[in-house]
């Protein structure tokens, strides 16, 4: 049997310190014999990539921006994540699908049913094992981007009520799949919030190994 690996999503409020923990999560499960791909959504392929450039720059219906999101997403399975579970990587992936379900259902109002039969249609029973939720409240998350000095792209420039409703739909879905997501505070300093990362990967590994006991014998 081939050994199972660990795919782990990050998602939170734009700024809320996604990219600043990614090389922790990947630098853990290297340091625990993995090798590691670390990807993004949108994006994380070529086609993915030009699409990502649509969803934050154009302006468009938003069922439109629902399913170039899921495009993007079932480009990215099928190219870059089932290949390196298959082949025996660990993945690492800023954003996935429950930023689709807190930005455009959340924030924008999409129906969540409609994207729950996507989400069926695109990866069906396939999911992350772990997504770590980092969580600020969106008046903290717009301070500290606005410190940033990036252009901001048009979710970045939506009102702090948008920010507030995905923030609410993240944590209503951490409530409903506490097996699988789990927040992380980052509202502590960020050495504080890398040793509470830690905490959580390390709980999860345990969890990971013993769940997966005999794909690990050798
Ligand atoms: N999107 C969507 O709508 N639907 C979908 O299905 C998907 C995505 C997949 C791009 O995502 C956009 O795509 C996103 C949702 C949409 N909205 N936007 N914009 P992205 O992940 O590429 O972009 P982002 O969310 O804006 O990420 P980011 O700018 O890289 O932010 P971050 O990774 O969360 O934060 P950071 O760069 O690590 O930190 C921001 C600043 O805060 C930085 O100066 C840090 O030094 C500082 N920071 C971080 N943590 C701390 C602490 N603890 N204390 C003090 N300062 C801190």
């Amino acid at each position: 049997m081939s050994k199972k690996t660990p795919w782990i999503s990050i998602e939170g409020v734009d700024g809320a310190g996604k990219s600043s923990h990614a090389e922790t999560i990947v630098n853990f499960l290297k340091d625990e014999g993995y090798d590691v791909v670390s990807t993004r959504e949108p994006g994380g392929t070529e086609l993915g990539e030009r699409l990502r450039e649509e969803i934050l720059r154009t302006d468009m219906a938003l069922s439109t921006e629902v399913l170039l999101s899921f495009a993007s997403r079932a480009e990215h399975l099928d190219k870059v994540i089932r290949p390196a579970l298959s082949e025996g990587r660990a993945v690492v992936c800023d954003r996935f699908t429950d930023s689709t379900y807190a930005y455009q259902g959340g924030g924008k109002g999409y129906p969540l049913s409609s994207l729950l039969a996507l989400e069926t249609m695109v990866h069906g029973g396939e999911n992350p094992d772990l997504t770590l939720i980092f969580d600020l409240p969106p008046v903290e998350s717009l301070r500290r981007l606005g410190g940033t000095g990036k252009d901001p792209d048009k979710f970045e420039r939506q009102d702090r009520k948008f920010f507030e409703d995905v923030r609410a739909e993240y944590l209503s879905r951490a409530q409903n799949d506490p097996g699988r997501i789990r927040i992380v505070s980052s509202e502590p300093p960020l050495p504080e919030v890398k040793e509470n990362v830690l905490v959580e990967l390390r709980a999860f590994m345990a969890r990971f190994k013993n769940d997966n006991k005999s794909s690990f014998k050798i």
